[in-house]
């Protein structure tokens, strides 16, 4: 056991950025403990943030969590309290905490929030518990959490792999291995009607596909790994777009539908793009938001292109950035 013995409030304030995963983490293995059942290797980005500060304060008779300026309550609520909890365990004086976090994009669409969002939760409420846990230790109470959220604590490029009963977060390559930017085309304000949890539920309970698609991520994310690491990025691309096909193609038959009209047109953009020699390839995630790779010589016209597509409201210009970082703490 170790932590503050003092009585005064202590807090930490965090920045994590969201990441993509270019391997999907689509289902989990059976059990307990939120292990994935497919490897998956994303891009912590810049350009899009997730600012969280943890206050333990001994005057508080409970957690209040606000997320935009607005309470939490029910399932949402509960998770956050989950990861509050595991931080109590190891503090002689356990205390409430007050959370407030704040994104500077939308909330729950499938622009991966829920992964920096758990991320700085965790690394604030270790931080402000004055805990000294190893990073790894961290990074795997996030991930019991919301898995890809074990990704957001590293730069550049991560993995996350399954080994047993738990699965392992790691770097792979540094944010400058690569030239790449991630045009994030966003085409919709609205929260994602089936979440993530819930949608690989069903899928994994209901398509047809999800064996195959199992056993096929394994294969994609081996490979894909391969050409990140050779700098191989036309293979990387091709490997990309097809892995995040695959994994919408599994939901179908299950109705879990994340793709919207804009989506297609999107992809569309994207096809017609390359078609012309503009290197561009896309990815989406629980959501009809759609994330496209560039290239320094291939990011103008893209840019152009995908602004002028009709349903998108608004195109971030990301590149590979930073891992979580405590900004602020000490003595509220
Ligand atoms: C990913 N997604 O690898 C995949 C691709 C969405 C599509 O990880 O249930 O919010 O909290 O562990 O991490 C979204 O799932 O799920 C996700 P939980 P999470 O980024």
């Amino acid at each position: 056991m170790s932590g503050p013995q003092k009585s005064s409030k202590r807090f930490a304030e965090v920045v994590a950025h969201p990441n993509i995963a270019l391997a999907k983490y689509w289902g989990k293995r059976a059990g307990e403990g939120n292990v994935p059942a497919t490897p998956s290797l994303s891009i912590t980005l810049s350009g899009l943030s997730t600012r969280t500060r943890v206050t333990f304060d001994p005057n508080l008779r409970e957690d209040k969590v606000t997320l935009g300026g607005r309470v939490l309550s029910g399932p949402a609520q509960r998770r956050v309290a989950f990861v509050l909890d595991e931080v109590r365990k190891d503090v002689v004086s356990p205390q409430f905490a007050e959370v407030s976090s704040e994104n500077d994009f939308p909330t729950a669409s499938g622009l991966a929030s829920s992964a920096s969002g758990f991320c700085a939760l965790t690394l604030a409420a270790v931080t402000a518990a004055g805990l000294s846990w190893e990073q790894s230790r961290v990074a795997d109470l996030a991930r019991r959490t919301s898995a890809s959220s074990a990704r957001s604590f590293f730069s550049g490029f991560a993995e996350l792999v399954p080994d047993g009963a738990t699965a392992r977060a790691a770097q792979i390559a540094p944010k400058d291995h690569l030239p790449l930017g991630v045009l994030v085309c966003v085409t919709t304000e609205e929260q994602k009607s089936v979440s993530s949890g819930d949608g690989m539920k069903r899928v994994a309970e209901r398509s047809p596909f999800y064996a195959a698609w199992v056993e096929f991520a394994a294969r994609s994310f081996k490979e894909m790994r391969g050409a990140l690491l050779e700098k191989n990025t036309l293979r990387l691309g091709e490997l990309v777009e097809e892995n995040a096909l695959a994994m919408h193609a599994t939901g179908l038959p299950a109705g879990v539908i994340y793709l919207k009209p804009e989506t297609l047109r999107v992809l569309e953009t994207v096809r017609t793009l390359r078609a012309s020699g503009v290197y561009a390839y896309a990815t989406m995630d629980a959501g009809p938001h759609v994330k496209v790779l560039v290239l320094p010589d291939s990011n103008e016209a893209a840019l152009a292109a995908l602004t002028a597509t009709p349903g998108v409201l608004r195109v971030i210009s990301a590149e590979p950035g930073d891992g979580a970082r405590v900004v602020a703490e000490g003595e509220a």
